[in-house]
């Protein structure tokens, strides 16, 4: 097998661990897709479209702060274990002061990611770009199934803000209504553009993990996802949200998840890849 090119290294030179500002972290984690298979080549598609970006985003050229490429984490274990996996490695470019950046993957790799800020008593918010909740209590057998990961991360005691959602069962409306510290935007409240309040809660946490399921996007602009939903959001309506986000908070991590690559949609791996680059810049503090 060829070797693995790192995220936009056919422009910039990759960074060695200890002088990059991001670390791609690559999860090809798909255990319990339940419709459309194919998120565990979502990472290498990425990275591969990735050759393909130019480094100037249109605002500034967030990549020329450093990027390394992780390898792959090793997605073969029991989910338990490969969540520790993934925390070990977000934690690492925590540690390091470094911005993770993590490509799915089914959803619920999140979950790694958030035992990383636990483990290390960082009060974070998830604000979680999806069509679906994710808060189911379990689904088809397992606690650790990509439609449950946003409960998860809420039993782990952070707070939420959900955008684009337009797709959930009555105990996740039920769940979503009673908890604390969960909020939402879903698809319908945004339809028009981003609403006259601010987007962000009052008292939400001054840091904050953006996790972007590409099925956020509507199915016209993500087809190549395992659960797409019509009704979703326009590639200038995710820019506006993250802009959004990003200036009135200070991101921590980042992952992209979802994508389920297609060969004839080539177009959406891109898209993929370039909403990646356009969410380091908006997260970077260079770009604030
Ligand atoms: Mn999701």
């Amino acid at each position: 097998m060829d070797r693995q090119p790192g995220f936009l290294e056919s422009d910039l030179v990759p960074v060695s661990a200890e002088h990059a500002r991001f670390h791609v972290i690559p999860v090809p984690y798909e255990r319990t897709t339940s419709y459309g298979k194919g998120t565990a080549l979502g990472p290498a598609a990425i990275l591969e479209a990735s050759q393909q970006l130019e480094v100037f985003d249109g605002i500034g050229a967030p990549g020329e702060a450093g990027i390394h490429t992780q390898p792959a984490v090793d997605c073969t274990g029991a989910a338990g274990e490969v969540m520790d996996a993934i925390a070990a490695r977000v934690g690492r470019a925590l540690d390091m002061g470094a911005l993770p950046v993590m490509l799915g993957g089914e959803h619920t790799v999140t979950l790694g990611a958030a035992l990383a800020l636990k483990a290390r008593g960082i009060e974070a918010g998830f604000v979680q770009f999806d069509a679906h909740a994710d808060l189911r209590g379990e689904y088809e057998g397992s606690e650790y199934s990509h439609a449950c990961v946003m409960r998860r991360v809420h039993e782990l005691g952070f707070p939420i803000l959900q955008l684009g959602v337009r797709d959930l069962c009555r105990e996740e409306a039920q769940y979503r209504q009673n908890a604390q510290g969960i909020h939402f935007f879903d698809a319908e409240d945004l339809r028009h553009g981003l609403p006259e309040t601010p987007i962000m809660p009052a008292g939400f946490p001054e840091l904050i993990y953006i996790t972007f399921d590409v099925d956020g996007l509507d199915a016209a602009v993500m087809p190549a996802t395992g659960t797409p939903q019509p009704g979703g959001l326009g590639w200038y309506d995710a820019l506006d949200l993250l802009r959004s986000v990003t200036t009135a908070r200070r991101v921590i991590g980042m992952d992209v998840v979802e994508l389920a690559p297609q060969p004839l949609f080539h177009g959406a791996t891109f898209t993929a890849a370039k909403l990646t680059y356009r969410m380091m810049g908006m997260g970077s503090q260079a770009s604030r």
